[in-house]
């Protein structure tokens, strides 16, 4: 039986009336996108026909995934928040930290040894507030929500961005920082500006070599890696209804890769089919019942120019197998323009390894396909060239897989199964030479290839390409080889052709598994102890950020001009660093190391603006803030692209950097910052980039008026004592700029809990001790009563003096709202 069945029933029957209510504000008929957003909107949210691109709105979604890696500081969070219980259903995934290198139950056991901290930190809290857990080696977080959470018209959030995957199952799915699922787990409304809408009109079907995997990688080399930022990308046309469900789902996972909020499809015979299949004919029987409200209103679909912001449309009919790379995910190219591209830019054609599986591509029909390459291999005497890997994305797959026959295939090619997880595709993969750092190719079915994503080589040429063509390339171990094409050379030196792949959408036989890896919470938690060692170089409890001072900022330092691609990846590294997730301290010390410094194009390589010396990253901005000397970081384009780790924006607010500022940000890091009380600010003129040079100090003026759509200044104090003034635009509404006052989204909501739970008391007691009490402090507490007894007595002091900072933020309203009004009269 399904997870969470009255849930989805519930909201199935109201799905009706509320869109009713909303098709007649908005005054025409209705996406599938905005159907679902209007079904969900908070209690407290008035109904208006929002602006798209504009409106702030506040949402409720059904439910929160999250995977260890983001769970940790997600989880933190929410302890912080003083909840006794999550207040939707909620999920953590065990499947980034688990390392590949020998094979599936090896590195399992190894991980369950070095990450035995943290599985046990998250398999305690999840007890403990009634979140369901799964355990290491379960599966990957999307693919498992697709398999068991997932449904037709429901609205989920993500502590990752490819929490988008579940669109495949017509979901509106978002990724995000942990800091708004703890607003969901509190209960409490979620803000999302309301996207703009991107219809993606199929037509024809797909066939031979092309698969769902193309579709994305067409769509990424038309819209590029920022085309989607603040849209859903909705896909509708008979070449939509004729994918699977597992391909729609693909689809959806790389919408990622555009910035798109996130990607869906409507209801259809794919999905009822998928839903049978992985044993919720419940929910497909309750979704058919409300199907017309499951999918857009039929003039959309007709006339969709006139309801989409942007329509695009692809013929699968003439889609060709592509190849996205390297380095980023949108340089797209067919396979029959591969030869010329490579040769044109000098990319190693030979395939080193071929990998298959992660979240994006590793369902039954997926590695059913591959198979049925792998399967020629033999039959035609050929011998693979290029090493081969498969990371099934949960065990029900692999289970099944196996029992299937396919597993059997692959290991005849020499492939190597890693365990359920993550694996290469987050760099937790000790490949044998990467350290050499030699530049070599790869080919994955993965979503993401950022440099030094997959194995820490920045000389790596990764590309994306369907787990077909992987299989194909790898088989032939050259990149150029165009499987449609292309004959290969035998054992017995005899010319062969591949023959296209084929295998079935689901397994014939139902899919199967002994223990998919769930454990269940507890009913009553509340005696669940949560285990955090204070002397853990893993695990740290949260102490909360300071409010703002009141003031403009003044005298602040540049850390780092970014030059091009900055992604999280850049700004907090995964690979080994993923270890520090929970430890803030820890973690910062990967502080955008993998950025390149514009002035002198080195990578972890900036100038000590105190020394003149150059020195690592983390090093400088922890000099600076020794010194207590704010600074800045300025970026490029799309700053933050990529993964939704809120430790790309705690480590530069943990560190001391006061702003950040760029060309344009994604929009996942822009609202982390928010969330964390940094500042995210964009030039007003992009051409503003160019003056800021090495040596400047800065001032950022117009806090103390800080509103809703008015620009900030930038003083730009240039070592010469010339001195230039530009505007730095913000799109921080009220509330987001209360974040930024008290210090954090936390601190803020930490606040707002401490002033309820007292409101009784309230009467009784002075109000300086009713606000005496906010939970984010309880933990502090704890933390400083664990320590060791010296260290502790430090702490305590400290903490002493950060009470009385959180005291008086607390009363943050009033203080901040008065603040710029008498800066205001001096001025005056
Ligand atoms: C990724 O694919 O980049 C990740 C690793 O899954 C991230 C999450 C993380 O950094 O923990 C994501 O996509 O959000
Ligand atoms: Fe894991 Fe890769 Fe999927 Fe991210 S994209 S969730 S790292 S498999």
């Amino acid at each position: 039986m399904a997870f969470d069945l009255d849930m989805i029933k519930a909201l199935y029957d109201q799905m009706p009336s509320r869109i009713a209510k909303a098709r007649k504000v908005v005054n025409k008929p209705l996406t599938l996108s905005e159907k679902i957003l209007y079904s969900h909107l908070h209690a407290d949210q008035k109904l208006e026909n929002f602006g798209r691109g504009k409106s702030y709105v506040d949402f409720a979604p059904d439910r929160v995934a999250m995977q260890d890696a983001t769970a940790q500081m997600a989880l933190l969070q929410f302890m912080s928040a003083g909840r006794p219980k999550v207040a939707v259903p909620s999920t953590v995934h065990c499947d980034h930290l688990i390392v590949a290198k020998t094979g599936a139950k090896d590195d399992l056991t190894v991980a369950n040894t070095e990450s035995k901290e943290v599985f046990d930190f998250l398999s305690s809290v999840s007890n403990k507030y009634g979140i369901g857990f799964w355990k290491p080696g379960a599966g990957i977080i999307h693919q498992v929500v697709l398999e068991n959470y997932a449904f037709p018209g429901g609205m989920m959030i993500g502590t990752d961005s490819h929490t988008v995957n579940a669109g495949g199952l017509g979901m509106v799915a978002i990724g995000v920082g942990g800091a708004d699922a703890v607003d969901v787990m509190s209960g409490m409304a979620w803000e999302l500006k309301f996207p703009k809408l991107i219809g993606v009109k199929l037509t024809g079907k797909l066939s031979g070599w092309a698969s769902a995997k193309d579709v994305i990688l067409k769509v990424a080399g038309i819209l590029t890696v920022k085309g989607g930022t603040g849209a859903i990308v909705e896909y509708f046309g008979e070449g939509a209804i004729a994918l699977s469900c597992t391909g729609k789902g693909t689809i959806c996972n790389m919408g990622a890769e555009i910035g798109a909020t996130t990607s869906t499809f409507g209801y259809d015979a794919s999905m009822e089919r998928y839903l049978n299949s992985t044993g919720r004919a419940d929910i497909a029987k309750l979704a058919n019942k409300v199907k017309e409200h499951l999918t857009a209103d039929p003039e959309v679909y007709a006339n969709p120019e006139k309801y989409f912001d942007q329509v695009v449309e692809i013929n699968l009919s003439e889609l060709e197998p592509h190849l996205n790379g390297p380095f980023t995910p949108d340089l797209a190219t067919p396979i029959s323009k591969i030869k010329e591209e490579a040769a044109k830019n000098g990319w190693p054609t030979k395939v080193e390894v071929g990998l298959i599986g992660s979240c994006t591509n590793s369902s039954y029909e997926d590695i059913a396909r591959a198979a049925s390459l792998a399967k020629q291999v033999a039959d035609k005497g050929l011998k693979t060239k290029a090493e081969f890997t498969i990371t099934p994305g949960s065990e029900k797959v692999r289970y099944t897989i196996e029992r299937d026959g396919f597993i059997g295939t692959f290991d005849k090619i020499g492939a190597k199964v890693f365990a359920n997880a993550c694996g290469p595709c987050i760099g937790m993969w000790s490949r044998v030479g990467a350290e050499k750092k030699e530049k070599n190719t790869i080919v994955h079915s993965f979503n993401r290839n950022f440099q030094s994503r997959n194995d820490g080589n920045p000389n790596t040429y990764a590309f994306v390409a369907s787990p077909e063509l992987v299989t194909a390339l790898a088989i032939a171990g050259d990149l150029t080889f165009n499987p449609t094409t292309d004959f290969l050379t035998n054992e017995r030196g005899e010319k062969v052709k591949l023959d296209p792949p084929t295998g079935d959408e689901l397994p014939t036989k139902g899919f199967d598994v002994k223990d998919p890896g769930f454990i269940a919470p507890a009913k009553d938690g509340s005696k669940v102890q949560v285990k955090v060692n204070p002397a853990s170089d893993r695990l740290q409890l949260l102490d909360p950020f300071k409010p703002w001072e009141g003031k403009d900022l003044k005298g602040l330092r540049l850390l780092i001009k970014a030059k091009g691609k900055c992604t999280t990846d850049h700004i907090s590294m995964a690979g080994k660093w993923l270890k520090y997730r929970g430890h803030l301290d820890n973690i910062s010390n990967n502080l955008l190391i993998g950025a390149t410094n514009f002035y002198n194009e080195k990578i972890n390589s900036v100038k000590n603006g105190l020394t003149g010396q150059y020195d690592e990253v983390p090093n400088v901005q922890r000099a600076y803030k020794a010194k207590g000397i704010g600074s800045i970081v300025v970026g490029d384009e799309n700053y933050g692209e990529g993964s939704s780790r809120e430790h790309a924006a705690m480590e530069p607010r943990h560190l001391g950097v006061r702003a950040i500022l760029v060309k344009s940000f994604a929009r996942i890091h822009e609202t982390n910052l928010k969330k964390q009380g940094m500042l995210g600010l964009t030039f007003a003129n992009k051409e503003d980039y160019n003056k800021i040079k090495e040596d400047d100090t800065f001032d950022i003026v117009g806090l103390t008026s800080f509103s809703p759509d008015k620009p900030l200044t930038l003083v730009i104090h240039h070592s010469d004592g010339s001195e230039e003034s530009i505007m730095v635009n913000h799109t921080y509404n009220a509330n987001q700029i209360e974040w930024f006052k008290g210090g954090s989204a936390l601190n803020v909501m930490g606040a707002k809990f401490a002033a309820e739970k007292n409101k009784p008391a309230a009467k009784k007691a002075a109000p300086k001790k009713a606000v005496k009490k906010p939970a984010a402090r309880k933990v502090v507490a704890r933390k400083a009563k664990k320590v060791a007894p010296k260290k502790a007595a430090k702490k305590v002091v400290k903490k002493a003096a950060k009470k009385k900072v959180v005291a008086k933020k607390v009363a943050k309203k009033k203080a901040a709202k008065k603040a710029p009004k008498k800066v205001a009269k001096k001025k005056k």
